[in-house]
C-alpha cells in the first residue's frame, strides 16, 4: 500500500507551475483526462447516466441536481479518479495516504442565484485537508455558473461566514474558474468557493468529488455499493483509492 502511495507521489505529471499554482492560490485548471475531441460522447454519456440514475441516488437542491456515485456507472468516467496529476496534487495536499470520498454529477440548473461562499470541511475533521475536483462537462464561463473562489483563503484560519453577512455577494479578489470543456479544477477544499450566478438559458454539467486523509470517513461507501462489474474492471491504483 505504502509503495502504491510512493509511486503515486513520485509521479511528475502535476508540473511545478500547477502545483504552486495550487499551494499558493489554492486551486488550479488543468486539462482534464478526456480528451477533447471526446467531450461530446461523453457529454451524452452523463445525460443518460443521469436518466437512468435511481431516485435513491438523485438529490434536487434549490440551485443544482446532484447524482450520487459515478464509479458505479459505466467506466466512461473511471480515467477521473485515476488522473495522476489529481492524484498527485492529493499527494502534495493531503502528505499521506488518501482516498476518494465522493464522485457525483451535478447540474447547476439555469437562471439559478450564486452559491454562498463556504469552504468544505473543518479544519478540525478527520477529512482534512480535501482536494475537490470539478470535471468541466460544459464549457465554464463567466455567465453560466463558473465555480468563483477566494485565492489564498485555505491559508486563513477563519471561514466567509466569519466575515460576510451575505455570503453569496462578491469578494474582493474572487476569482472565477473557467475553461473549456473538459477542464478540471483542482482545489484545496479550504479554498473558500462555491458556484457563480447561472444567468444563461443553459445548464451548467459537471462531475465533483473529493478525496480526504485515508484515516477520515468517505461520504459515499464505495465498497458497500461496489458492483461486480466494476469491482473486474479496477486496477490497483483504483483498488488502492477506494479503499478496497
Ligand atoms: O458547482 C460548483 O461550482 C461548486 C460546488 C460546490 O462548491 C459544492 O457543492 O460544495
Amino acid at each position: 500500500m505504502d509503495d502504491l502511495y510512493d509511486a503515486i507521489a513520485s509521479g511528475a505529471e502535476l508540473s511545478s507551475v500547477a502545483a504552486r499554482e495550487l499551494h499558493e492560490r489554492g486551486f488550479v485548471v488543468l486539462p482534464g483526462p478526456v480528451a477533447s475531441a471526446e467531450m461530446e460522447r461523453a457529454t451524452n454519456v452523463y445525460d443518460a447516466m443521469l436518466a437512468s440514475a435511481s431516485v435513491h441516488d438523485v438529490h434536487a437542491g434549490s440551485t443544482t441536481t446532484r447524482v450520487n456515485d459515478f464509479v458505479n456507472r459505466g467506466n466512461e468516467f473511471d480515467a477521473l479518479y485515476v488522473f495522476p496529476p489529481l492524484l498527485q496534487a492529493c499527494c502534495r495536499t493531503i502528505g499521506g495516504g488518501f482516498k476518494l470520498s465522493s464522485l457525483h454529477a451535478r447540474t447547476l440548473r439555469p437562471h439559478t442565484a450564486a452559491q454562498e461562499l463556504h469552504v468544505d470541511v473543518d479544519r478540525a475533521s478527520a477529512d482534512w485537508p480535501l482536494v475537490g475536483f470539478i470535471l468541466m462537462i460544459d464549457e465554464f464561463r463567466p455567465d453560466n455558473g463558473a465555480t468563483r473562489f477566494v485565492p489564498g483563503t485555505h491559508h486563513w484560519s477563519h471561514k466567509p461566514e466569519a466575515v460576510m453577512t451575505d455570503r453569496r455577494a462578491d469578494y474582493d479578489g474572487q476569482l472565477l474558474a473557467t475553461g473549456p470543456a473538459g477542464s478540471l479544477i483542482v482545489f484545496n477544499g479550504s479554498t473558500w468557493h462555491g458556484h457563480a450566478a447561472n444567468t444563461s438559458d443553459g445548464p451548467r454539467r459537471s462531475l465533483q468529488g473529493a478525496f480526504i486523509p485515508r484515516t477520515g470517513r468517505a461520504a459515499t461507501d464505495f465498497s458497500g455499493r461496489m458492483r461486480s462489474e466494476t469491482r473486474e474492471r479496477l486496477g490497483a491504483v483504483a483498488r488502492y483509492v477506494l479503499s478496497l
